[in-house]
């Protein structure tokens, strides 16, 4: 066998046992549609709905949309959509190949098979993994975005434009699955934002009342009873794949792997238990299945992710790469314990217990073997600290003005300040920044004569945070971090 041979169907039995597909690809049939080909999906959903087959004997096959990247797509055909996942321990690695994924479809230039698989009968789940910024929400209503150039380009594209907007296409499939009076189905956000599922349900609603079509009326109507958006809570660190990670799945298989994923051993998956129609059954694989899913929803919002957030954008500002070596400096683990403790007050009961979230936590993004850039992490900070740091912090703030303390929020404020000190470089052009969707604007107020308390209010305008803007203790306390950081200090 040589390295030359591309991973494939046709190469897949010269593979030793151990590292095939837990099911036979062949047997499996489409039944869930995901949009966002991305590593994360391969090493998540696709796991869980590949391990669910396997356990249940049930079909159960994904085709997985890209809304973007057709090279992927390609990529993907090219291997029969096989692919391999290494799981990086501390211990060493594992790698497999993942034999979920079944069919690949670019979502422009496929629009019209998206469309008829939507209507299908047989598909009876969407899934989806499409970043905040593939929501296009507004800053100040949290509903669909009217004025953002895609979603109105797509609101004129009429029945048979293109359209380039996921919420877009959703929205035009599922109404074509209304007109066909085909059988209810799910629709799963994957997405890190609070309440994901009624997020996405909203943002789809206002694109369906906003369009003119004639029968908006009665779409909405059918939607109500017959498309279910339950929300989920989705977890597991998967880096961006590097052509180093590319190499040892070759390595391990003989074969070679464009399409390569590399993600923790860790995985997590909690399920709003309110499905409308059948699903694979994921709970084989260990997902969770709850009536509500907030506790854990907001716990990982905002004590993993909120995290991340922070030691990316603090360490970016002390010079560094990668989690593994914030945790390697001494304020590192001191920062996620002192987050996770900072924030618990604001979850709600019932979700997992904080401190020992926090040890696990510091495990989790000490792990050696992982390679997590910061840049990615600190990438489109704008969405991402809306949702993670935010809504804590307007509640921390609000119990204090109740009380004595003068300042209940000392480690989010200096992740705000780092996050406010690489607004100053962030521009989509410089690929050793993080790229975030509003650089301009943020990178705008950084004006010459600006002072620092003006442009921390600024910036927090932009991100829709009039309330904290106009808060003139918050913004003064974030604006006094910053000395020390553009002096690369991290000082806790
Ligand atoms: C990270 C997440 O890139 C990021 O913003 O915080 O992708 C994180 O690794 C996952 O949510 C973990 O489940």
């Amino acid at each position: 066998m040589s390295t030359d041979d591309l991973l494939s169907r046709g190469t897949l039995s010269r593979l030793a046992p151990a590292l095939r597909p837990a099911v036979d690809p062949a047997e499996l049939r489409t039944r869930v549609v995901h949009f966002g080909l991305g590593a994360f999906h391969r090493a998540h959903q696709a796991v869980y709905t590949e391990q669910a087959a396997a356990r249940s004997g049930e079909p159960w096959g994904i085709t997985a949309v890209a809304p973007r990247s057709a090279g992927t797509v390609r990529a993907l055909r090219d291997q029969d959509c096989l692919y391999s996942l290494t799981e990086r321990r501390p211990d060493g690695h594992r790698t497999r190949v993942v034999g979920s994924v079944v069919g690949a479809l670019a979502m422009g230039p496929d629009a019209k098979a998206v469309d008829a698989l939507l209507a299908d009968p047989e598909i009876t789940v969407v899934t989806l993994t499409v970043t905040e910024k593939g929501y296009h929400r507004s800053a100040s209503t949290g509903g669909l975005d009217l004025m953002a150039g895609p979603v109105a380009a797509d609101l004129a594209a009429g029945p048979d434009g293109p359209l380039t907007t996921v919420v877009g296409r959703l929205a035009a499939s599922l109404a074509a699955r209304m007109r066909a009076g085909a059988p209810p189905l799910t629709v799963v956000s994957c997405d890190n934002i609070a309440g994901n599922g009624a997020v996405l349900a909203r943002v789809v609603h206002d694109f369906v009342r906003a369009s003119d079509w004639p029968d908006r009326a009665e779409i909405l109507d059918r939607m109500a009873g017959a498309v279910a958006f339950p929300a989920t809570v989705v977890d597991r660190i998967v880096p961006a794949t590097g052509d180093a990670d590319r190499a040892t799945a070759t390595a391990a298989l003989g074969v070679r792997d464009a399409l390569a994923v590399t993600g923790e051993p860790y995985r997590q998956w909690v399920l709003e238990d309110s499905f409308t129609a059948p699903r694979p059954p994921w709970e084989l694989d260990g997902a969770l299945f709850v009536p509500d899913v907030a506790p854990y929803q907001l716990t990982k919002l905002r004590l993993l992710n909120g995290s991340h957030s922070a030691l990316a954008h603090l360490g970016l500002a002390a010079g560094l790469n990668t989690i593994a070596e914030t945790m390697a400096t001494d304020w590192g683990e001191r920062v996620v314990r002192a987050l996770c403790a900072e924030v618990a007050p604001t979850l709600p009961a019932g979700g997992p217990d904080p401190v020992a979230y926090a040890d696990d936590l510091v495990v989790r993004f000490r792990n050696p073997a992982m390679r997590h850039l910061l840049r990615q992490i600190g990438s489109d900070g704008s969405l991402k600290i809306t949702e993670r740091w935010l809504p804590a912090l307007r509640e921390l703030r609000a119990h204090q003005a109740n009380t004595s303390v003068t300042t209940a929020a000392p480690v989010l404020e200096l992740a705000l300040a780092g996050w406010v000190h690489g607004t100053r470089t962030a521009g989509p052009a410089d690929a050793e920044v993080p790229s975030d969707p509003a650089a301009e604007a943020l990178a705008a107020c950084w004006a010459p004569a600006t002072s620092p308390v003006e442009t921390v209010r600024a910036l927090l305008r932009v991100l829709g945070a009039t309330d904290l803007a106009d808060d003139d203790a918050l913004t003064a306390a974030v604006a006094d971090r910053l000395p020390a950081l553009a002096a690369g200090r991290v000082e806790l």
